[in-house]
């Protein structure tokens, strides 16, 4: 219940993007508005309470060490509780808010109330590149196609040693461990692309993995809904007539620059790729 209603947007389920940057913009806000106050209160009092070389009035009542300034009872405790108790008020809801917000950021389109997932995709990293499994079987190097309005789960893991997968501009990113398989989500939502249109974003790997870690990028190209159907049924006729023997494969051939480049590196470098 909480969850969609903080992870359903008006366009669908928030991005994760969306959500840190909401996060953000709320502490910044709060912490400069209360960083104002204080300073404020507290320079006014300095100057209030200034030593201005007149003697002290009767009921002057001066702070003692060790003793909390309640003045028995009187107005001050009464500043004191207001203070303490505003303080627990504003920590507390922005500790519940912050949290509740990563709780279903973590389940993203698996949380109840959400919508699920459009599609999964396996993400496999390998030095030095990464592999895309789609749900029909086809594979793609270095390049996710995703379309449009869609909530996308993967599941990263790696094929040698420990990779991470990072997407600056969508907030995620998930350690590929071999042998498990850590699950992050985004979503397309709102990218209202005509026919032909692309938005891509850039992959790259976060966890020093070997000499062609720098050059281990990739992209999440997003896709017009139609085209990216056509190209999907045309994959995974293509597989199928792979698999049947009876004709070239187009799939996997289209090799981002990752790989390439990794590897124009390494010989450059006198490296054996
Ligand atoms: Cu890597």
């Amino acid at each position: 219940m909480i969850a969609s209603v903080l992870l359903q947007g008006t366009d669908g389920l928030r991005a994760q993007a969306e959500i840190f940057n909401e996060i953000f913009s709320v502490f910044l806000g709060l912490g400069t508005l209360i960083g104002v106050i204080v300073v404020s209160y507290m320079l006014w009092n300095a100057y209030k309470y200034r030593d201005d070389g007149s003697e002290p009035k009767e009921s002057f009542d001066p702070p003692v060490l060790g003793e909390l300034p309640t003045g028995k009872g009187g107005p001050k405790a009464k500043k004191l509780f207001l203070s303490f108790g505003l303080s627990a008020i504003v920590v507390i809801s922005l500790v519940v808010y912050a949290y509740g917000l990563l709780l279903v950021v973590e389940q993203g389109p698996d949380a109840p109330g959400v919508e699920s997932a459009d599609m999964e995709v396996d993400v496999v990293g390998y030095q030095f590149g990464w592999e895309f499994q789609y749900p029909n079987g086809v594979t793609t190097q270095n390049t996710l196609y995703v379309p449009e309005d869609s909530a996308i789960e993967l599941r990263v893991t790696s094929r040698d040693v420990w990779h991470t997968f990072g997407v600056t501009d969508l907030r995620i990113k998930s350690d590929a461990i071999p042998g498990d398989y850590s699950e992050t989500w985004f979503t397309t939502d709102g990218e209202d692309l005509a026919s032909g249109e692309e938005r891509t974003h850039q992959i790259e790997c976060f966890e020093l993995c070997g000499s062609g870690h720098s050059y281990m990028t990739g992209e999440i190209v997003v896709m017009d809904d139609q085209d990216f159907n056509t190209w999907y049924d045309e994959q995974a006729a293509a597989l199928e007539n792979e698999s049947d023997g009876s004709g070239a494969a187009t799939n996997g051939t289209d090799s981002g620059n990752g790989m390439e480049n990794a590897t124009n590196a390494m010989t450059a470098q006198g490296v054996e790729a």
